[in-house]
């Protein structure tokens, strides 16, 4: 099976950047880059809803297929869309790749059609003791998000 590829182009004020992903075998691998962003850590996640009507308020709570609790991505209780953080430099850009095994782009748990979001602060990682640490990890703002199509394989 050629591999899956799928992409998302985020928009924001101020912010933007494209993320692709591509499914093999061996689970997703997420690719990108995101510019206008503070430097230091950024929530980055999976939403439910490919629904930017309302610009990334609407696109829901994060993916969670298995209704857990949200968490580290490499912890066993997380949200299926909880991707952990992206880092930026004193440029303002993150660039960054990350593997995970809990977001296909075909199936039941697919996340095609859903969206990525980037957030103002840091993703706590469901570990600050903070009342939205376990919900969202308390990151704060939504700077963009954009909706996941699938794009040609390769
Ligand atoms: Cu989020
Ligand atoms: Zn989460």
């Amino acid at each position: 099976m050629a591999p899956l590829k799928a992409v998302a182009v985020l928009a924001g004020t101020g912010v933007s950047g494209v993320v692709s992903f591509v499914e093999d075998g061996e689970g997703t691998t997420v690719s990108g880059k995101i510019t206008g962003l503070v430097a230091g850590e950024h929530g980055f996640h999976v939403h439910a809803l490919g629904d930017t009507t309302n610009g990334c308020l609407s696109t829901g709570a994060h993916f969670n297929p298995n209704n857990l609790e949200h968490g580290d991505p490499s912890d066993k209780i997380r949200h299926a869309g909880d991707l952990g953080n992206v880092t930026a430099g004193p440029d303002g850009v993150a660039e960054f790749v990350i593997k995970d095994k809990q977001i296909p782009l075909a199936g039941a748990n697919s996340i095609v059609g859903r969206a990525v979001v980037v957030h103002a602060d840091r993703d706590d990682l469901g570990k600050g003791g903070h009342e939205l640490s376990k919900s969202t990890g308390n990151a704060g703002g939504r700077l963009a998000c954009g909706v996941i199509g699938l794009q040609a394989s390769a």
